[in-house]
């Protein structure tokens, strides 16, 4: 299962709406196949892995890292194929909380006559497809907010300076980090600054995560990288109802998808503004900030895991601190997460937090 499990991992950030799953074939003890959810999704895990045992899969053991499908979508339900397949035994890690799954794959299975084992290594899996399971039960993506600041927990200098506060390595592995979430986000303020072109570079990416910007009136220049490249890479625009039909035209020419979200106290609903990413498909969204949209993240409880970044550099008070806009008056209502991992990445040091529930 634990091989399932990285073979699944493989999908991540490219097979969204759907989940990363994995799935080895086993023939007395031998690997006969292996297989992973497909860039877009499809074919399933459990196709291609079948597909590789051929025959020997006959009487085999299947470790699958998610409850096999049983509707008929574009393809045929995995749950037949392995009943085609004459397999002895499926070892699931998670059930499929999809409607037209859930419970039913592993149904069919039993019903034709096969042994299914449920829940072997289910808390490695959860993790690992927290964001499918998110997109379907809670209708939003799950949510990775990263921040790179100084020793003293500034983002940029007082002058608005902010690129390369972290070395190159850290900076590779945030584009690693990238990778493996369906879209990256960032408020409008970034995207004016910074003028980001929020890809993933030199590293091999199947598909490239989709880029999300937030901006009210959607006031950022269309010289700017990200409208530059909006004919490969998608973008969308997140923008408020008042935004200008004329700006809107611009911004579609050039190729970006815009979409309307309400405003709430002169900002973008945040939480409307995950409800239609999920409802596009979107299941894991790296958010890179500002400033600005990351506090608002982290007070509206809409962060799910936080990747802290820490240079060895100081900044002073004058410095733009990190999070200045929470507001937090008393410490029993600031917001608590656990930490999860640390790590030191070339010259910084990486912290992982999650959610506390
Ligand atoms: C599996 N193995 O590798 C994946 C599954 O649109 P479709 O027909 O591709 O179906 C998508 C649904 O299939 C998705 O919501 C989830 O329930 C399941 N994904 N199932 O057996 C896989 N990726
Ligand atoms: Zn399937």
């Amino acid at each position: 299962m634990d091989l399932a499990l990285s073979l699944g991992r493989r999908g991540l950030g490219n097979v969204w709406p759907n989940p990363a799953v994995g799935c080895v074939v086993v023939k007395e003890g031998r690997v006969v196949g292996r297989g992973w959810t497909q860039p877009g999704g499809r074919p399933h895990a459990e196709v291609v892995a079948l597909a590789q045992a051929g025959d020997t899969a006959r009487g085999a053991t299947v470790f699958v890292t998610l409850e096999p499908c049983a509707h008929h979508g574009e393809t045929p339900p995995c749950a037949e194929a392995l009943v085609a397949a004459g397999v002895a035994r499926v070892v699931i890690a998670l059930g499929d909380p999809d409607p037209r799954v859930n419970g039913q794959g592993a149904a069919l299975l039993r019903n034709a006559g096969i042994d299914v084992v449920e829940g072997v290594r289910a808390n490695a899996a959860r993790r690992d497809q927290a964001g499918f399971l998110s997109r379907v039960t809670r209708g939003r993506p799950f949510v990775t907010l990263k921040l790179a600041a100084s020793l003293d927990g500034r983002i940029a200098t007082a002058s608005g300076e902010s690129q390369w506060i972290t070395g190159p390595e850290a900076r590779r592995h945030v584009h690693a980090l990238r990778m493996r979430h369906d879209a990256v986000m960032v408020g409008g303020g970034t995207a004016r600054a910074d003028d980001p072109t929020l890809t993933v570079r030199d590293m091999g990416a199947l598909r490239q995560p989709v880029r999300v910007v937030l901006s009210r009136h959607l006031d950022i220049p269309i010289e700017s990288n990200l409208a530059r490249t909006a004919h490969e890479v998608p973008l969308w625009l997140a923008h408020g109802d008042r935004a200008q039909p004329k700006t809107l035209d611009r911004w579609r020419e050039v190729g970006a998808d815009c979409f309307s979200v309400p405003v709430v106290q002169s900002a973008l609903d945040l939480s409307a503004v995950m409800d239609a990413l999920a409802e596009r498909g979107v299941t894991r969204v790296f958010c890179e900030g500002g400033g600005g949209l990351a506090a608002s993240l982290l007070s509206e409880g809409l962060v799910d895991e936080f990747v802290g970044f820490t240079a060895g550099v100081a900044l002073g008070a004058e410095g733009w601190p990190s999070l200045a806009a929470m507001g937090v008056g008393r410490l029993a209502e600031a917001p608590r997460l656990d930490l999860i991992e640390t790590r030191v990445i070339g010259a910084d040091v990486m912290h992982r937090w999650a959610r506390r529930d």
